[in-house]
């Protein structure tokens, strides 16, 4: 009999290490996990970790045919900035990965008659917002507004949700009969925050950067200005809310895509928050035109009216205890070490 597991891609990752984390602290120890790279030393032994590359088909089947996988979280990607510096190939790994995924899930849904949960973490970069006015103006974005992205990474996410939504509704929509189709969720995350890991190859990235310089004791040059918007999220939260959507009944949601956020606040904010909990940090803005572009394209806030309705999504870290209880002292610990 085939092992029952729940699969994550991109587990080495910023998400896939607070995932794995979790998911082994709540007992579930069927883990099956998929990275280019190894597992880093304190996750070890916390999943069946298998190196290797999403887009290689022969290793997806053999996989299956070895599990029988009840869950996916489906993280492997490249980022925003990493992805406008190599997008043929952000485009290979975040859409023909992700296709070949849910073709696969599509076909293990169908053979076991049971549908099979495709969680996929979607972005704030699938939205685009034509100028700065607007974003002032409309601070709080639904689902289907400015859906205009303008990197190849916010494309690839906004394919993937309508993707994701087609292998759930419409896979052999003209097949005389049609068994279970996969369940495909999504969330739009916001910028996260670790207080683990360090971000790379990602536009939110001035954020978290900032905060593990300035307790390190190095300098950081911000690369957007001080005005600068975004959302954000504590990485706790993030994965309360893949774990709680993935859990909702069927029936209580009302979409397949949603926004979920917890505060917004200015790279100047960021700094004065950094620079009270480290006042001798050194940190100077120093804007960097396009990534710039790409922020200034990003909503200043997100409305997560569906999720709080239909999942009771609620973040836990507001922005104040974001920073206190989580952020601040786990940061400063790990450099003390
Ligand atoms: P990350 O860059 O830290 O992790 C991505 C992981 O995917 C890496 O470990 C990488 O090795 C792996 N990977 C890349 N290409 C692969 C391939 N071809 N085969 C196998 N593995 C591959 O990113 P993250 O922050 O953990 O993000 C995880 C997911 O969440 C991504 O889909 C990302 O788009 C999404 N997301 C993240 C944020 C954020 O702020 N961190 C916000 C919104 C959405
Ligand atoms: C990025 O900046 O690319 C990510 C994201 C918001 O998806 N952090």
């Amino acid at each position: 009999m085939r092992k029952k597991v729940v699969l994550i891609t991109g587990a080495v990752g910023e998400i896939g290490q607070a995932l794995v984390r979790q998911l082994f602290d709540e007992g579930t120890n069927e883990l099956l996990t998929l990275d280019l790279h190894r597992m880093p030393a304190g996750l070890a032994g916390q999943s069946t970790h298998v190196e290797g590359d999403i887009l290689d088909q022969t290793l997806l089947t053999r996989l299956v045919t070895e599990f029988e996988v009840d869950t996916i979280f489906h993280l492997a990607a490249l980022l925003s900035t990493r992805g406008e510096f190599a997008p043929e190939l952000a485009h290979k790994v975040n859409v023909d990965g992700t296709l070949m995924l849910l073709q696969l899930a599509a076909e293990q849904s169908q053979r076991s008659d049971r549908s099979l949960k495709f969680i996929f973490p979607s972005s704030i970069a699938a939205y685009g917002m034509p100028d700065l006015e607007t974003k002032g103006r409309d601070a709080l974005v639904r689902e289907w507004d400015w859906n205009y992205p303008t990197t190849m990474y916010g494309c690839n996410k906004l394919y993937c949700e309508l993707l994701g939504i087609y292998y759930s509704q419409y896979y052999q929509q003209l097949a005389a009969s049609r068994p279970a189709m996969l369940d495909f969720r999504s969330v739009r995350f916001p910028g996260l925050i670790s207080a683990f890991t360090v971000p790379s190859g990602g536009t939110t990235d001035y954020g978290p950067e900032m905060l593990h310089a300035a307790a390190q004791g190095r300098p950081y040059a911000c690369f957007v200005r001080p005005d600068s918007t975004l959302p954000f999220m504590a990485m706790p939260d993030a994965i309360d809310s893949l774990l709680k959507l993935a859990a909702a009944p069927a029936e209580s949601l009302s979409r397949r895509v949603y926004n979920v956020t917890s505060f917004s606040l200015t790279a100047a904010a960021f700094r004065d928050r950094v620079l009270s909990a480290f006042p001798d940090a050194q940190i100077s803005f120093a804007p960097d035109v396009k990534r710039q572009g790409i922020v200034d394209s990003w909503p200043a806030g997100l409305n997560d009216k569906a999720a709080r309705r239909d999942w009771g999504w609620r973040p836990a870290y507001d922005v104040d205890r974001a920073f206190d209880e989580y952020l601040l002292p786990n940061i400063t610990r790990r450099y003390q070490k």
